[in-house]
């Protein structure tokens, strides 16, 4: 059945239709982008957590389309920021998707702190809203530390700059179906699969 995944990130969007598509099976859902809908607007992302952004954009595209709606929310927690960029992350940088100015003022604003103190966070909200009202919420994160460089060209976001725990790659010199077994979104969206699978006929 189609599902709407109320997002702009055309990323994100590849990642979780993989991600559904070996969960669930690959016929079983066919995502459609908020690109495929006319003058859909910018719906802003007022909440203080990733769960209550996701219920946002989840539930204003359940509103607009009449259809079974999921949204993503999610970012990067760095310790030494006290959680900051979180849900900033896509906007650190004050341009709102621009990967690079975001990761590179991660990057300055770390810049003195040692090895060992440079731990943090990718999370991830994922929530289903029904055209019943029904409403899901998951989260998924992966630990790991903050790079001084970039490494990699794979993945999005911040991704050069995160080696997991336990991992010797970033996440962006991992192949995809490598990044979605540890990532955040891989452990979120693994879980609302099964919600779906009841929910979504
Ligand atoms: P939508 O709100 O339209 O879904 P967005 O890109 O604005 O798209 P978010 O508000 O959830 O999405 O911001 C997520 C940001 O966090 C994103 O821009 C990336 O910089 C970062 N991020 C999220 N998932 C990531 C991943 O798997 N790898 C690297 N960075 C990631």
């Amino acid at each position: 059945s189609k599902l709407l995944l109320a997002t702009a990130n055309k990323k994100k969007l590849v990642e979780l239709q993989r991600i559904l598509d070996l969960a669930l099976g690959a016929e079983r859902i066919a995502l459609v982008g908020l690109g495929d809908f006319e003058d859909y607007p910018d719906v802003p992302e007022t909440g203080l957590t990733f769960g209550e952004n996701a219920l946002i954009k989840a539930r204003e595209g359940a509103r607009r389309t009449g259809l079974p709606t999921v949204a993503d929310d999610s970012g990067i927690a760095v310790d030494a920021l006290n959680g900051m960029p979180g849900v900033f992350s896509a906007r650190w940088s004050g341009e709102h998707g621009n990967d690079l100015a975001n990761l590179e003022l991660v990057l300055a604003q770390i810049s003195d702190v040692g090895d060992g103190q440079r731990g943090g966070a990718f999370v991830c909200a994922a929530a289903l809203v029904l055209p019943n009202g029904r409403e899901h919420l998951v989260e998924g994160k992966q630990r790991g530390t903050i790079l001084r460089a970039q490494r990699g060209e794979g993945g999005f976001g911040y991704d050069p700059i995160f080696l997991g725990d336990g991992q010797s790659r970033t996440n962006a010199e991992l192949s995809p179906a490598e990044k979605d077994v540890i990532s955040h979104r891989g452990k979120a969206f693994r879980e609302l699969a099964k919600v779906i699978a009841k929910e979504v006929p």
